[in-house]
């Protein structure tokens, strides 16, 4: 390859084997310019994996339909291939490196036959970081390329910056439906066969059969959460699947929050929320991937390594996210098995009425009362992060912003009440391990099952999962032996229901009361009662002015009940027994106080 952009030896020996082995008709080395992404999108529309919008009201968007089979991440077919099957534990599945490197070689072979291999180098957070945190994806989806261009820093100021020698994660992607001459393509091309893979020893990527979301866009669950958590935990920081976001109080107070909530309950709502309650504002740093490092003031500062919003399309429209909305609205957008309407815009269910008439993400007339929703539970927008109208100016900061708190959070109809004050750094950590969510169509599988999802991230842990919470646990030692300075951790729950089924918290805009008091908490203000399982708002403690609630509803919503708190107590243990001796022993005791304290409640 003598006319490439780069003189990186590694790179340049990568990029040989996998076409030698992959055999695509054609090499293409992406520079992220803006002709690029003009000529790859009419390609796609071309082809028919995308249809332009209408470019008065949609500018520069798209609508994509996959196949019906590949529409969420595929947690089964995720694995963790550490060389010990114990590094991996018990949470993840596991295959030796080689022989999963065996198998998926023989898939690889000539599976990119009849198609373009796009080179794709990538930075996850700013280019300027004092470390920059390259990747280079090689992939035969044109769809992953005009994603991940709008995900990730991407293109010709990356490869420059690597220069020759920089170190990056090598992340190989194929859809696995390679063509015979004259065969033509399909609008959505994958195979039955999926294998997400992780080699954390080397750094690696491999992942064939998908062209969906976290199953292709590399950078994102594979790289950002999988990847990274194993360097962060051999290099003392955390990858986590959090939100940031920065609050400011009527008096301009200015406090850093993280959320970790689990896939499809909430982090991007939360991220950009309209504030219901006066001179209170939100600003967006990241909705879905925190890394956080210690600052040398002994604090945890956290960088959002992403460049876009790979956001959940149903429930989203201008009373819930009025923020998501106008995002959108600038356009240079990719919106993936949503509805679309016969005007040129896209539809989903949530956003309003429905139009009379709609074409469903399968490809059919769908209208009003239709037995089946017009867009998948799991359609996606995919938008610059960069066209968010309240983005907070740090999001491009290589230092991050400080953390005050971190908000755990789960999908839970019952037992967990609104928002809860951990005692401390454990009992925060506690609270993060045993974090429970009813399932959602982000990963194929059913749906509203309650599991055990510590800190959000069951599906992301690149590593044994009691090590994770023994280097959670480890953390309090990072900030300067200072405790005091690590985030004030929070438990919220906007999902707890009545018994009729309704919501008890009208949730989105109006968590900003739930914020408020968590500020008034970090200030050591704002009333709170003692409870076994931690802190919990009295009802006058939460600013409810203005809103049209029940009084029995916020009763219901922050209420600890005993009996369910004891039904927790033999899942947690089952849960935590899992583990073994990996399971850190102060979380048994945590456990165990507990229990003692439900018991003298
Ligand atoms: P991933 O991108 O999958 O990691 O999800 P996420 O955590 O960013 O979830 P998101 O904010 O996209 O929300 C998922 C779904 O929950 C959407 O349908 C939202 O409308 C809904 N949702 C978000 N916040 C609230 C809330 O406060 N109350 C209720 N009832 N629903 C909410
Ligand atoms: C999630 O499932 O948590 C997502 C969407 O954020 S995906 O990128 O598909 O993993
Ligand atoms: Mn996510």
């Amino acid at each position: 390859m003598s006319d490439t952009p780069t003189a990186h030896p590694e790179l340049l020996a990568w990029i040989d084997d996998v076409a030698a082995l992959t055999t695509p008709d054609r090499i293409v080395w992406c520079d992220g310019s803006t002709e690029e992404w003009t000529r790859i999108t009419d390609e796609l529309v071309a082809s028919g994996t995308l249809v332009r919008l209408d470019p008065g009201r949609r500018p520069n968007s798209f609508w994509a339909r996959t196949d019906p089979t590949d529409v969420a991440r595929v947690e089964e077919r995720t694995f963790i291939c550490s060389t010990d099957p114990d590094d991996a534990g018990p949470t993840n599945n596991w295959m030796a490196p080689d022989e999963m490197k065996a198998t998926m070689t023989r898939l690889y072979r000539g599976c990119m036959r009849g198609r373009t291999m796009y080179v794709v180098p990538f930075c996850m957070g700013p280019l300027d970081a004092p470390n920059p945190m390259f990747g280079v994806e090689l992939t035969d989806s044109p769809y992953v390329v005009a994603s991940m261009r709008i995900m990730t820093r991407m293109g010709s100021a990356v490869l420059d910056a690597m220069g020759a020698g920089a170190t990056f994660v090598p992340a190989l992607h194929s859809v696995g439906a390679p063509l015979a001459p004259g065969e033509a393509d399909v609008a959505w091309p994958c195979n039955d066969t999926k294998y997400i893979s992780h080699f954390p020893q080397t750094r690696e990527i491999w992942s064939y059969g998908s062209g969906y979301g976290g199953n292709s866009l590399l950078g994102k669950k594979c790289y950002a959460l999988r990847i990274a958590s194993v360097a962060a935990r051999d290099e003392g920081w955390l990858a986590e699947h959090m939100l940031i976001m920065k609050l400011t109080s009527p008096e301009g107070q200015v406090r850093y929050i993280a959320g970790a909530f689990p896939s499809a309950c909430g982090k991007t709502n939360l991220a950009m929320l309209e504030p219901t309650i006066a001179g209170w504002t939100v600003e967006t740093i990241g909705d879905d991937i925190a890394w956080m490092r210690f600052g040398a003031d002994g604090r945890l500062w956290a960088t959002n390594p992403e460049f876009g919003l790979f956001g959940v399309a149903p429930g989203t429209d201008r009373r819930t996210n009025p923020n998501a909305m106008r995002t959108l609205s600038r356009g240079n957008s990719i919106f993936t098995n949503v509805a679309l309407t016969d005007d040129g815009d896209i539809w989903w269910e949530g956003m309003g009425e429905p139009p009379a008439h709609l074409t469903d993400w399968r490809g059919q007339d769908w209208t009003p009362g239709a037995a089946t929703p017009s867009s998948h539970p799991n359609s996606r927008f995919c938008t610059p992060i960069g066209q968010c109208p309240v983005l907070a100016p740090e999001y491009d900061d290589p230092r991050g912003v400080p953390i005050d708190a971190i908000l755990f959070g789960g999908r839970r109809a019952t037992t967990i009440p609104l928002v809860t004050e951990a005692r401390d750094w454990v009992h925060g950590v506690y609270l993060g391990a045993t974090l429970s969510s009813e399932t959602t169509a982000a990963a194929a599988g059913r749906v509203g099952v309650v599991r055990r999802d510590p800190m959000a991230m069951l599906p992301f842990i690149g590593y044994h999962a009691g090590d994770y919470f023994q280097h959670w646990i480890d953390m309090a030692k990072g900030a300067t032996g200072d405790a005091e300075k690590l985030p004030k951790v929070f438990y919220v729950n906007w999902f707890r229901r009545a018994d009729d089924g309704r919501f008890l918290w009208p949730g989105f805009g109006e968590n900003s009361r739930v914020l408020k008091w968590i500020a008034e908490r970090l200030d050591g203000r704002g009333d709170a009662v003692e409870t076994p399982i931690g802190r919990v708002p009295t009802a006058s403690a939460l600013d409810l002015t203005g809103l049209d609630v029940d009084k029995a509803d916020v009763e219901a919503v922050l209420r600890v009940d005993r009996a369910e708190w004891e039904a927790e107590l033999p899942k947690v243990t089952e849960w935590f027994a899992k583990f073994g001796d990996k399971l850190p022993a102060v979380l048994w005791a945590e456990l165990d106080a507990l229990r003692a304290r439900l018991r003298d409640s």
